[in-house]
C-alpha cells in the first residue's frame, strides 16, 4: 500500500525536482545540457525502479494470496464442527428479555449487534414466540465478547443443553433449528444440530467460507404438523431465502446512500444500540465517524455487486412491492395467511433494522408497506406466536 502511495506521488515529486532544476541560475550552455542529460537519466532510473517495485509487489501479493488460499484447499467440502462448550463464556450480559409466557424451558443467550439485520431477524423470531433470552451486545471493533467462538460473525445463539452450551451460528439456521424444536420438543437441540452441518467451501475469489446446509429447512421427522401444507412449507422457504439473498442486499446502499444519510444511520445505530452505555467514547467516535465514511464508500461497491438500480431506492421499493404482491396473491394478511410464518418474521426483522433511517421513511411514503408492517409489529410485540407453542 505504502509503495502504491509513494508511486502515485512520483509525478508530483518529479515536478518539484524539475522546478529546482529550472530555477537554478544558468552558468553556461554545456553545463545546462549536461544537467539535462543527467536529469533524464535520473528520471529513467527512477521510472525503472518504480515499475520494478510495482511488478514485484503485485507478483508478491498474488503469490501470497494463492499460497494462503491453497493452504485451505484441503478443507473444501469438509465439515467444520462447532462443538458445545463445557462452560458458559464469562461475558457480561447486556440485558435480559424476560417473557412470562415462556414455557419452552430453553436457556438462550444471543450475541448480537442491535441493528444488524440478521440479529434483528433472530430477535423478532424469539419475541414473536415469547421466548426469554439474555442479550450480549458485541463490540463491533474488538469483538472480544465472541473471542471464544471460531465463528466470527453475529448473531450467535448459545443454548444450554445437557452436555454444555451449544452455539448456533447463522440467523436462518438458528430460526430453523429452534423452530423444529418448538414444533416437536422430542427433538433436542443437541440432536438437531447434526442436521445443519457447516461445510467448508471456497468462493469465486478463492476465499474460504462455511456454508450451512439445510438452513432454510425445518426438521419435521415423521410428518408435517397439522394445518401445514407442503405448498405453504415451500413458499415459506422460498421467501426466507429471498429475504437473505435479495432484500438484505438492498439495505446498505440505501441507508449509506449519501454521506449525510450514512451519518444519520450511524447516529441512529448508536442511539438504539446504546453505544454510549456499552462502549468507550473513543470507540464510539471511531464507530460513528470511520464507520459512516467507510460504509458510504463500500455501499457504492455493494450497489454494483448486487446490480441495484442507479436510484437505489427504486431497488428497495421493487423488492418491497414484490413481497406485498406475493402476499396479496396468497390471499391473507400475511405470507403465512392469517398468522405470520417464518418468511413474514424474516422480512419484518430485516426491515426493522433500518426503522430509524431515512430510507425506511421513504419506503413508507412510496409503497403500501405500512398495513402489513403495523400488523407484524402488533403480532411480535404481543408475542402472539406463544399460543402455538406445544408443551
Ligand atoms: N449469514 C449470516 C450473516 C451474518 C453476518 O454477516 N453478520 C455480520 C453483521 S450484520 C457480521 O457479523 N459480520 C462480521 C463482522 O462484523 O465482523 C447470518 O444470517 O447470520
Amino acid at each position: 500500500m505504502s509503495v502504491l502511495i509513494k508511486l502515485s506521488k512520483f509525478p508530483q515529486n518529479l515536478n518539484s525536482f524539475k522546478h529546482i532544476i529550472q530555477t537554478c541560475p544558468r552558468r553556461n550552455e554545456s553545463f545546462s545540457s549536461a544537467a539535462r542529460e543527467s536529469s533524464r537519466r535520473t528520471i529513467l532510473k527512477a521510472s525503472l525502479i518504480g515499475v520494478s517495485v510495482g511488478v514485484l509487489t503485485t507478483a508478491g501479493y498474488s503469490i501470497y494470496s494463492s499460497i494462503q488460499s491453497s493452504k485451505t484447499y484441503h478443507l473444501e467440502g469438509k465439515e467444520q464442527k462447532f462443538e458445545a462448550l463445557k462452560e458458559k463464556p464469562q461475558v457480561p450480559v447486556s440485558r435480559k428479555i424476560i417473557s412470562p409466557t415462556d414455557t419452552s424451558g430453553l436457556k438462550l443467550t444471543l450475541f448480537q449487534y442491535q441493528t444488524c439485520p440478521f440479529c434483528c431477524k433472530v430477535r423478532v423470531f424469539l419475541d414473536y414466540y415469547g421466548l426469554s433470552y439474555d442479550v450480549v451486545e458485541v463490540d463491533p471493533v474488538l469483538r472480544k465478547e465472541i473471542s471464544w467462538s471460531p465463528y466470527r460473525k453475529v448473531p450467535i445463539l448459545l443454548t444450554k443443553t445437557k452436555s454444555g452450551y451449544q452455539p448456533l451460528n447463522d440467523s436462518s439456521m438458528i430460526i430453523s433449528l429452534v423452530s423444529s424444536h418448538l414444533k416437536d420438543k422430542s427433538q433436542k437441540i443437541e440432536e438437531l444440530i447434526d442436521y445443519y452441518p457447516s461445510i467448508a467451501m471456497h468462493d469465486k475469489n478463492d476465499k474460504l467460507k462455511y456454508e450451512i446446509m439445510n438452513k432454510y429447512y425445518l426438521m419435521y421427522m415423521e410428518s408435517l404438523p397439522e394445518k401445514t401444507t407442503i405448498d405453504g412449507v415451500m413458499e415459506e422457504r422460498k421467501w426466507r431465502q429471498w429475504a437473505d439473498d435479495s432484500l438484505v442486499h438492498t439495505l446498505s446502499p440505501n441507508v449509506y446512500r449519501t454521506l449525510d444519510e450514512a451519518y444519520n444511520t450511524f447516529n441512529w445505530f448508536s442511539q438504539v444500540g446504546k453505544w454510549e452505555e456499552y462502549f468507550p467514547t473513543w470507540e464510539r467516535f471511531i464507530m460513528i465517524n470511520v464507520g459512516a465514511v467507510a460504509m458510504w464508500m463500500i455501499s457504492k461497491r455493494l450497489k454494483k455487486r448486487h446490480s441495484l438500480k442507479e436510484d437505489v431506492r427504486q431497488s428497495l421499493y421493487d423488492d418491497i412491492n414484490k413481497w406485498l404482491k406475493a402476499i396479496k396473491q396468497r390471499g391473507g394478511t400475511f405470507m403465512g395467511g392469517e398468522t405470520p410464518n417464518l418468511a413474514d418474521l424474516a422480512v419484518y426483522g430485516i426491515l426493522k433494522s433500518i426503522e430509524g433511517c431515512n430510507a425506511f421513511q421513504d419506503v413508507l411514503n412510496n409503497t403500501k408497506l405500512d398495513a402489513w408492517y403495523s400488523a407484524m409489529m402488533k403480532e411480535v410485540d404481543t408475542h402472539s406466536g406463544s399460543r402455538y407453542l406445544v408443551n
